[in-house]
């Protein structure tokens, strides 16, 4: 009986791991700090979809910037402390050339830097944002990056 009991224990052990993991509070993950009322701003360096994975935690996704001036607003929410190049949830990922936000939403309003996006070595398809213009850059997903997320306030009562 022994070795089940083992194995028992060893899954009762996976499920708290599952509900929270090193690093997570209830709030989500220990370095994702407010950033306004909207956003956060996630320090620790993470590739593209392990950012939208602590976004995920926090509770809201990575920054969707749908609406005019979403992204100077942003901007001007990240002072210098915050200056840097930050992952924002839009990607083309799923269809070379054609960026979607991660909530499934066509790109509208696009605020590329310069040339961007240029697919630079045939191989960037996420996007981060320029904190200190609001302005974006497809790179490789893989690249480790501080992140921005977004989430409603938590006074605003979503109709239903
Ligand atoms: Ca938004
Ligand atoms: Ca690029």
């Amino acid at each position: 009986m022994r070795p089940l009991a083992l194995v028992a224990l060893a899954l009762v052990g996976c499920d708290d791991r599952a509900a929270l993991r090193e690093g997570e509070t209830p709030d989500g993950p220990t370095d994702c700090r407010p950033l306004g009322e909207r956003y956060a701003l996630c320090t620790r360096l993470r590739s593209f979809d392990a950012a939208a994975a602590a976004c995920e935690a926090w509770g809201g996704t990575l920054a969707i910037l749908d609406e005019p001036g979403e992204a100077d607003a942003l901007a001007a929410l990240a002072d210098d402390s915050v200056r840097g190049w930050h992952w924002i949830g839009l990607s083309d990922a799923e269809e070379e050339g054609r960026f979607a936000w991660v909530d499934g939403q066509p790109l509208t309003l696009p605020a590329w830097y310069g040339d961007e996006p240029n697919d630079r070595w045939g191989s960037e398809d996420c996007v981060f944002m320029y904190s200190h213009t609001g302005t974006w850059n497809d790179y490789g997903c893989d690249r480790p990056l501080a992140a921005l997320c977004e989430r409603p306030p938590a006074d605003v009562q979503i109709d239903q």
